[in-house]
């Protein structure tokens, strides 16, 4: 039983070191969702970068125009394409995806039609035989959050993106970026164009970050308070001054810290003379 058990122990750790080292060998640019099992459907969006009319979206998605929304990226005008994202079975891959029809004309080939079309996000499923005059069946990438708050974009890296631009853009987090994208983020702060990354967007807007300070943070606000609270000589140590700083200003920014700490200065002004 026990050495049952090893071996077949063995075999596994054998099979996910050839898939690293195939992935490793051959990185690839897209990976599915795979699917969670509470979620089977949800809503996504794709970011589709293409030099299209919502028009042309709409036939090319399947989808109605009130489902496209414009999004500004630098000085490009792009579009965010609201569809129902639900796990499939697509040829023994079990992940998320939306299906759209493609109108195969001559000489089309899927990866030309994906780039051309699709911001690169459709899904080689090795079956989609590409008859002129058909149409063929397009699976394109999607993904679901689990969470009321956010959900999924699919997003295929730009010219010039960075991590924290994508995050900035698509009102998402990067650490978050970089939690759903674990296989294609191994090195960080790489990426590289043509990626396919899911990002978990909040709808309205990244909440404030809560209320125990990182310690990069912390530094920060030590180096821009400590001389306010050095200088205004407010409490009898300073160290007492950045306590305070980090007890009830924890969650302000710099410059409302230093705007508390000036109206602490103004109100104990009898007792303590700023500038000593
Ligand atoms: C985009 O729409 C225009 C007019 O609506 C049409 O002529 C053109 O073929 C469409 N392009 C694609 C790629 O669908
Ligand atoms: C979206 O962009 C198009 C042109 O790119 C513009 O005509 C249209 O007014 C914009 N729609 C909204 C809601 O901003
Ligand atoms: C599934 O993929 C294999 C190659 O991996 C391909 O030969 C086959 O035609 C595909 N089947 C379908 C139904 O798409
Ligand atoms: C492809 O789909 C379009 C729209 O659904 C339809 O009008 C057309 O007849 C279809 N073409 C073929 C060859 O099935
Ligand atoms: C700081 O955050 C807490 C909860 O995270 C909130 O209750 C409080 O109002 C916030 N304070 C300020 C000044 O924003
Ligand atoms: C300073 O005093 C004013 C009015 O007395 C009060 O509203 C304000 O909260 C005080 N500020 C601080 C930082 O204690
Ligand atoms: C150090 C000190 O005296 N702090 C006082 C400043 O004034 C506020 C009220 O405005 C008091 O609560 C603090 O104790």
């Amino acid at each position: 039983m026990a050495s049952q058990n090893s071996i077949f122990l063995l075999i596994i750790l054998c099979t996910h070191m050839l898939m690293i080292l195939t992935l490793s060998q051959n990185p690839p640019n897209e990976i599915p969702f795979a699917c969670v099992q509470q979620s089977t459907q949800c809503k996504s969006r794709l970011y589709q970068h293409n030099p299209l009319t919502k028009n042309n979206i709409s036939a090319l998605y399947s989808v109605d125009i009130s489902q496209i929304q414009n999004i500004t990226h630098g000085d490009q005008h792009h579009h965010l394409v609201t569809v129902p994202c639900s796990c499939k079975n697509v040829n023994n891959t079990v992940a998320y995806f939306y299906d759209t029809v493609y109108s195969v004309k001559l000489g089309d080939i899927l990866s030309d039609v994906s780039d051309e079309f699709y911001s690169g996000q459709t899904w080689d499923d090795q079956g989609t035989r590409f008859k002129v005059n058909t149409n063929a069946t397009i699976h394109l990438l999607c993904g679901c959050t689990g969470s009321e708050s956010q959900i999924m974009v699919t997003y295929t890296v730009q010219e010039m993106d960075t991590l924290p631009d994508i995050a900035n853009l698509l009102s998402a987090e990067v650490s978050e970026i970089e939690n759903v994208n674990k296989v294609l983020l191994r090195n960080p702060g790489f990426i590289k164009v043509g990626w396919v990354l899911y990002v978990p967007m909040y709808k309205n807007g990244v909440p404030p970050s809560p209320s125990p300070l990182t310690s990069k943070k912390r530094k920060e606000v030590v180096e821009a308070t400590g001389d306010k609270c050095r200088m205004y000589n407010l409490f009898v140590q300073v160290t007492s001054c950045l306590e305070l700083v980090f007890n009830e200003f924890s969650n302000m920014s710099h410059l409302e810290v230093t705007h508390h700490l000036d109206m602490y200065s103004r109100n104990n002004s009898t007792q303590m003379s700023p500038g000593a």
